[in-house]
């Protein structure tokens, strides 16, 4: 550290973020099959969100069910849900400021025709039923979804120190 820097005053992880939200980011078969799990992950990584939560799931009906039960009856629904079951996903529990809207923003429009290139779907997606991640849409959802895949004891709480400087 030079003369001319001043350390800077160490405030808890409390004290420095307001509006903590964990949300639930699935990579989608597809996205898996395409070997973007890395890219994906690595962008959340790189906008300083915190990784609390992050495994390998094959998916089974009932587990699909209940991720899309607010979707059932809707012309779509059978499709995503055999999809969704067809390979490997990677589930992520996100912790940040603001994140469940940071990642949705993030992911881009459900339509990836409708998604702006920069973020996952405009740059990675073209079809809509194929559309590479899930994030949980509201603080309802994130709480009504991740423990349909993390137990508390897989949710890792911790402060990585490069969250001083966010
Ligand atoms: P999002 O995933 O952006 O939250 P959603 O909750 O409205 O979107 O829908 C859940 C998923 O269902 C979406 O990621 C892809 C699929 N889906 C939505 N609308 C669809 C459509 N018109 N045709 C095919 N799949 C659709
Ligand atoms: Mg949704």
């Amino acid at each position: 550290m030079s003369a001319t820097q001043t350390q800077p005053n160490i405030k808890s992880r409390d004290q420095r973020f307001t509006n903590l939200q964990r949300t639930l980011v699935l990579i989608k078969p597809d996205a898996v099959q395409r070997g973007l799990v890395g890219q994906i992950v690595g962008r959340f990584e790189a906008r300083g969100i915190n990784l609390v939560g992050l495994k390998l799931v094959q998916l089974d009906a009932q587990k699909a069910a209940k991720l899309y039960e607010p979707h059932v009856g809707r012309p779509f629904y059978e499709g995503l849900v055999s999809y969704m079951t067809s390979g490997p996903i990677v589930a992520l529990c996100l912790e940040g400021v603001d994140t469940i809207t940071v990642v949705r923003k993030m992911m881009g429009a459900t339509k990836p025709s409708e998604a702006e290139p920069g973020t996952i779907r405009g740059d990675f997606a073209q079809r809509v039923d194929f559309n590479i991640v899930h994030g949980s849409d509201a603080p309802e959802s994130a709480a009504r979804e991740l423990p349909i895949f993390f137990s508390n004891e897989e949710l890792v709480s911790h402060d990585p120190s490069y969250t001083f400087f966010l």
